[in-house]
């Protein structure tokens, strides 16, 4: 085994199909709660790429914790990404958020089980709402880099899924049209859209961005999806948004960059933090 894949001694091993991943979340509630004083917490927030620095706009940082230190969760981070997690005083309302500064990638290949673990142990830990946030490539090249999109509906291009087993989870309405209205009231700008989940790491070519917007797509990233099918299995009320930082291949003639995602993220860090804030706040 390699450092990366090996799991955290003493931790129970995801990718085992003996191990029940549920029975896993449940024990990195535990630790959850052990780390930060907190028995439960509300609102869960996962931040992708461009959205790293929004956290600290939500509330006070009452606790941080290592990935390393709960069940079930890898070290393994990508640039613009933090191992932590934290736990977060909601501004006002004596409410907690659990704030994931980082997220497994399917594409990294550690499973399935590994890509929805945050969101498992957020529901365990008492959370009864999330806000998926990502950085991705945008169709309408009137969303400039550094502009937030409401996930309105999603398009799973990766031929998986989290749930295992014969359980049929309706996925109608699995972005919220109630916090979709709701982030609207704070920011009447935001426009919405569909979110086409590709496995990546690779960027889409341009044939293939041509391909998800005749299948009705707006948004092509490489997360998202199988994290919001495991939101509502467990049933969390899901906020999806989506911070376009490039156009999509072949939209602009300029060539994606990892760069340009950080740049864009900085340069829409104060429109995304307060919206987070203000609608995590309202929730
Ligand atoms: I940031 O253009 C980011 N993530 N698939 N395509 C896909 N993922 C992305 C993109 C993009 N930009």
């Amino acid at each position: 085994m390699t450092a990366q894949s090996r799991p955290s001694t003493g931790h129970p091993d995801l990718a085992d199909p003996a191990t029940d991943p549920f029975e896993v979340a449940a024990a990195a509630a535990q630790a959850i709660a052990e780390h930060t004083g907190a028995q439960r917490h509300d609102v869960a927030l996962v931040l992708g790429s461009g959205w790293g620095q929004t956290g600290d706009l939500v509330g006070q940082t009452l606790a941080t914790v290592d990935n390393a230190d709960v069940p079930g969760f890898a070290r393994v981070t990508v640039a613009g990404h933090s191992g932590t997690m934290r736990s977060v005083a909601i501004a006002d309302t004596g409410r907690r958020a659990l704030v994931f500064g980082t997220r497994t990638h399917f594409y990294e290949g550690k499973g399935v089980r590994s890509v929805v673990h945050a969101v498992r142990t957020a529901a365990a830990a008492g959370c009864r709402t999330i806000v998926l946030t990502n950085g991705c490539g945008g169709l309408n090249p009137a969303w400039g880099p550094g502009t937030p999109v409401l996930i309105r509906d999603h398009i799973n291009l990766t031929a998986t899924s989290p749930v295992e087993g014969a359980h049929f989870v309706d996925l109608t309405d699995l972005y919220s049209p109630r916090l979709r209205d709701l982030a609207r009231g704070v920011d009447p700008d935001l426009d919405e859209g569909v979110y086409v989940q590709f496995r990546g790491p690779h960027y889409e070519t341009p044939a293939e961005v041509r391909m998800a917007k005749a299948l009705g797509g707006d948004l092509v990233g490489m997360s998202t999806t199988l994290e919001a099918i495991a939101a509502r299995q467990s049933g969390l009320e899901v906020l999806g948004i989506s911070l376009v930082t490039n156009l999509a291949a072949g939209i602009s003639d300029q060539p994606l960059s990892h760069e340009e995602v950080l740049e864009a993220g900085r340069a829409a860090a104060q429109r995304c933090g307060r919206l987070l804030a203000a609608v995590v706040a309202s929730i």
